[in-house]
């Protein structure tokens, strides 16, 4: 497959992945996960890891994946390369397994000093990815086996951080996140 055909599949595979954490931003808010408990001097995840953030991302992502799904053969035709469908596991995966990493990002911020909103580069913009990978690996091996192909796992690791850039610098210039990271 030329670059052109590993990019998109690469994105779309993706996807579910992707829009969970910015769906969290929208719907975040209520009762944070870790309670309000501390773990030694500091707060065990923070007030930006919400139940409802995490539930309403990760629901969003398995739609997203249902939706590509339904379109999958008729992209497939337009962009002429074919596009993955995502079995339910594996779309809810990526979405679950995308906050996942988040929250596990957030744990080692706390545990490193940083408040919450701190940036941790590097960490920020991949962690949802290697949760999604991780998640997707475990709960549905087979299928992550034949569709992410290693070429496709480095176009994920060299784009991703652009587009997480991109979309946080976006998402902060129009007021929606308090910070651009
Ligand atoms: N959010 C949420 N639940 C999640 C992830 C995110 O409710 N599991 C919402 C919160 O309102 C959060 C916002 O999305 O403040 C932005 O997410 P993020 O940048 O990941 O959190 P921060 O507030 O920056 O906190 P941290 O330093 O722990 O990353
Ligand atoms: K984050
Ligand atoms: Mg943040």
């Amino acid at each position: 497959m030329e670059l052109v055909g590993v990019v998109l599949t690469a994105l779309w595979a993706m996807l579910p992945a992707y829009v969970p954490n910015n769906v969290a931003v929208l719907a975040g808010g209520g009762k944070p996960i870790d309670g309000g408990r501390n773990l030694g001097e500091r707060r065990v995840l923070g007030d930006g890891k919400t139940w409802r953030g995490t539930a309403v991302g990760t629901a969003a992502g398995t739609a997203v994946a249902v939706g590509l799904t339904a379109v999958a053969p008729t992209m497939s035709d337009i962009l002429g390369t074919p596009l993955p469908e995502f079995p339910l596991v594996a779309g809810f995966a990526l979405a679950f397994g995308a906050m996942l990493g988040d929250i596990a990002a957030s744990f080692l911020k706390r545990r490193t000093g940083r408040q919450r909103g701190a940036a941790f580069p590097g960490l920020d913009q991949l962690d949802f990815v290697v949760g999604a990978l991780a998640c997707v690996w475990v709960l549905a091996p087979a299928w992550t086996e034949v569709t992410f192909t290693a070429p496709m796992l480095v176009v994920v690791l060299v784009l991703t951080p652009l587009l997480h850039i991109v979309t946080n610098v976006g998402a902060y210039w129009v007021g929606l996140k308090d910070e651009p990271w």
